[in-house]
């Protein structure tokens, strides 16, 4: 490679980390997977190897990722939290005990298992925790004292009054509280964490400690960074003093003599990977001896005398027990794989999509077979490959009738979407309705899946318009449905009729429309009547809006049926007006053309909420902080985007200063 083409290539992936290191240690929501990540890195380390003068002081293999944040104040580390030189092949860790060998003689190493949490910094005076705080860049971290303190298995005392000891660990969340919190959110609607890493992270640097208390975290101690009043000689001997001190040092190590042995526990420690109730996402190797390890001493970035094994991503064997077909809203026949459940990446999971009949031929998965299993991006369980199909079994085939309404299924004009060809299906009619009712769209409270089951079973309902045509003693029939539930439901009924007209172009499940073009549609045409007779080439007008897009509008409302229900929607007495006043749209107002990046937990407005105020009054809403960036409107626990706004010099509001902006807008 000439240096030409090395130097592009270095910057595309430094830019690309820099990306990805944000969504990691400043989000808590990273993109891709850590072996991804690692291996980008790895990369850039090999260009930077093989053309020094390509290393810039600011590139990611100079630092460590982490960013003190500005939420927390800052704590000082007198010992470096250094981070550890990644390998990811034995011939990687025969080159380090060589290089360890070239200076010092006849080394003893450790092998422990790599936690896959944060690592944290713990400082205890005569005894007592006084203080803790995060790695943040490895010199400077964040106090976290209040938050450590809610972990149990940390001591707050410990069993010898120590003059001064500053200890590391790595707080993790087990499988088990992972699984517990996930469903927890789900249940109350919220956006679950997308592995332990981050729900610890996630939980960690809260303001509030009360929430890390409630998210349950652990921590493995397994190192003393500074102490008083006693001599360590060496690794185990400080592993065994900090199980004395009262702490909870990493489960299992491994003191071996020479590099196959190293290899070997390496091996057994992937093997044993899957078994564990918290995730690790490698191995440790760390020469034992203190006075080695002074010898060896280390780089700007890592210590010479440890060095981690990272494993690819966790893939598992498991028998295909069957594939499940779902019918979607729009009619798409979807193929899940049902399999027995197995612990993966730290989630218990039985199903994964099988996307399209395309993929099982590709694949040729068949029932029966026995598959490899993976979390794309360790969070979507996916199927890599079939390792044998089960004897006697047949390709599988995507069923000709549809599984709900035994109607038949064809495949559109060249896509690889099987649809169910009824438009009464009762399985395309529940997804419907369910989003119909969903939060974004009609809003409406008391209508969870399982009554909207029940009233499609008995009948008494065969379109989402009949939720307005409800009696009360309909829903009395309904199972565990009283009085006061009827007259709740009734009641939360009636209210969606006065919505915004977006909610309901929304709800009505064009094909490609999502919330933010149905507000398109509705801030430009005002009426549902107007969006009805727009032509496609009338709605492709709309800034936002593609061809796709509109026609699929157009089409939709040519249909008769769509017609139809558009008076039935006026009969029943919906709104089919948009709410903000046309002069809001078109007046010029301080929020006119402007564009707004809303970011952290607002007091009272929910950030949708407050993102369909700002379009209304002619405002645009943008996920990502730029240049062109007008205002960005900040809440509680405002990360990233809050620190490059500053940096750009972008206004910052918060929630009080937005209301008086709509104020002088209106
Ligand atoms: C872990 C872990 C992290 C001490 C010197 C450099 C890194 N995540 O489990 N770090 C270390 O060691 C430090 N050991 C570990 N086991």
């Amino acid at each position: 490679m000439d240096i030409k083409t090395a130097e592009k290539e270095a910057e595309k992936l430094r830019a690309e980390i820099l990306y990805h290191n944000d969504r990691y240690y400043n989000q808590d929501s990273p993109e891709i997977s850590d072996y991804d990540y690692d291996m980008m890195l790895k990369r850039l380390e090999e260009i930077e190897t093989e053309f020094p003068s390509l290393i810039t002081p600011d590139s990611p293999t100079q630092k460590v990722g982490g960013q003190s944040g500005a939420k927390f104040s800052p704590v000082e580390h007198k010992v470096p939290m250094e981070s550890l030189h990644d390998s990811f092949s034995p011939q990687e860790i025969r080159d380090f005990d060589e290089r360890v060998r070239e200076t010092v003689r006849e080394p003893m190493y450790v092998v422990e298992p790599k936690i896959d949490g944060l690592s944290v910094s713990a400082e205890y005076r005569n005894g007592i925790f006084v203080r803790g705080s995060t790695r943040g860049d490895g010199l400077v971290g964040e106090d976290i004292t209040e938050n450590l303190k809610t972990i149990k298995s940390l001591p707050m005392k410990l069993n010898k009054p120590v003059p001064f000891i500053e200890v590391r660990g790595e707080v993790y969340m087990s499988n088990e509280s992972f699984e517990r919190l996930t469903a927890h959110q789900e249940e109350n609607d919220e956006k679950p964490f997308k592995n332990p890493r981050n729900a610890a992270a996630g939980s960690l640097r809260q303001k509030n400690a009360k929430i890390t208390k409630e998210r349950d975290l652990d921590i493995f101690v397994f190192n003393v960074q500074q102490i008083e009043g006693e001599t360590l000689t060496s690794h185990k001997q400080s592993l065994d003093y900090l199980s004395e001190l009262g702490f909870t040092t990493l489960p299992f190590y491994h003191k071996c003599s020479d590099v196959d042995e190293v290899l070997e526990k390496i091996n057994e420690i992937g093997e044993s990977r899957g078994k564990l109730s918290f995730q690790i996402d490698g191995a440790v190797i760390k020469v034992d001896d203190f006075a080695q390890r002074k010898i060896l001493g280390s780089t700007a970035k890592f210590p010479k005398w440890a060095e981690a094994y990272k494993y690819p991503p966790e893939e598992k064997e498991t028998e295909l027990l069957d594939v499940e077909i779902n019918v979607g809203r729009t009619g798409v026949l979807t193929p899940t794989a049902i399999f027995a459940p197995i612990t993966l990446a730290g989630t218990t999971v039985s199903r994964a999509t099988l996307h399209n009949e395309d993929f099982i031929k590709e694949k040729d998965i068949r029932i029966g077979d026995t598959v490899i299993l993976r979390k794309a991006g360790e969070i979507i369980p996916e199927v890599v490959s079939v390792v044998k199909h089960k004897d006697g079994s047949v390709p599988f085939r995507m069923p000709d009738r549809c599984p709900s309404c035994n109607s038949p299924v064809s495949y559109e004009n060249g896509e690889s979407a099987l649809r169910c060809t009824n438009t009464d299906c009762p399985a395309q009619l529940m997804r419907h309705l369910i989003h119909f009712v969903s939060r974004d769209a009609m809003d409406i409270d008391g209508l969870g899946e399982a009554v909207l089951k029940q009233l499609v079973d008995n009948k008494i309902i065969s379109s989402p318009l009949d939720l307005y045509r409800l009696k009360k003693d309909d829903i009395l029939k309904l199972e565990r449905t009283g009085e006061k539930s009827a007259d709740n439901l009734l009641s939360a009924i009636e209210k969606s009729k006065d919505n915004d007209l977006y909610r309901l172009v929304f709800a009505l499940g064009i094909r490609h429309i999502g919330q933010r073009a149905a507000k398109l549609l509705s801030n430009h045409f005002g009426t549902l009547d107007n969006i009805a007779k727009a032509t496609a080439a009338e709605i492709s007008e709309i800034e936002g809006f593609g061809n796709i897009m509109a026609e699929g509008v157009e089409n939709y409302f040519s249909l008769d049926e769509s017609k139809k229900l558009i008076e039935e929607i006026k009969e029943l007495g919906i709104n089919t007006e948009n709410k903000t006043t046309p002069s809001a749209q078109t007046q010029s107002s301080v929020f006119s053309g402007k564009t707004f990046v809303i970011t952290g937990t607002l007091p009272t407005y929910k950030r949708t909420e407050a993102a369909a105020i700002i379009e209304s009054l002619g405002g645009k809403v943008s996920s990502s902080v730029s240049k062109k960036t007008d205002f960005v409107l900040a809440g509680d626990e405002a990360g990233s985007k809050l620190t490059k706004a500053q940096q750009l010099g972008i206004t910052v509001i918060d929630e009080a200063e937005f209301i008086k902006m709509q104020s002088s807008a209106e």
